[in-house]
């Protein structure tokens, strides 16, 4: 009887601590692999850290090279920069590299930049005809904020 006692305290005791014991080592991996493979691409300001200062890094950024005041940056924005070449920057936001000229750099600016905030892709693939950042990708970043911390 005393040794059924013991038996059971002993498959207890295993219950309780063996889930604990390989739950943690799973979970660590899963936020050091989640910290270092994806959530890099979601410090845009590039201090090491991903928090709310890359929320607002991101609006400027859409603010930045928005051309057409519609809170989204799309193959639009860069069609009004294109047109804008060799107008004064004075007269739009196109000059998007701020160097006081509106012309193929800022073109290239914007190919460089607007698909890293492109999270939520609207289409399968890369197809710059398609890209989009508004809203939706705003939101995706801000979830990310707690998954990588
Ligand atoms: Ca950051
Ligand atoms: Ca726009
Ligand atoms: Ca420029």
């Amino acid at each position: 009887m005393e040794k059924t006692k013991i038996m059971l305290a002993g498959f207890l005791l295993v219950l309780l601590v063996v889930p604990q014991i390989s739950a943690t080592p799973l979970f660590k991996f899963k936020k050091f692999s989640l910290r270092n493979f994806e959530c890099k691409k979601y410090d845009l300001n590039q201090d090491g850290k991903v928090d709310y200062s890359d929320l607002i890094f991101m609006r400027l950024e859409i603010a930045r090279f928005d051309q057409n005041s519609d809170r989204q940056v799309d193959i639009n924005d860069y069609k009004i920069i294109s047109l804008n070449r060799g107008a004064s920057p004075a007269e739009s936001n196109s000059d998007v590299n701020r160097d006081g000229r509106i012309d193929n750099s800022d073109l290239i600016e914007f190919r460089r930049t607007i698909p890293r905030y492109d999270f939520v892709k609207s289409s399968k693939g890369f197809n710059f005809e398609k890209i989009l950042v508004d809203r939706e990708d705003f939101n995706f970043l801000r979830e990310r904020i707690s998954k990588c911390n």
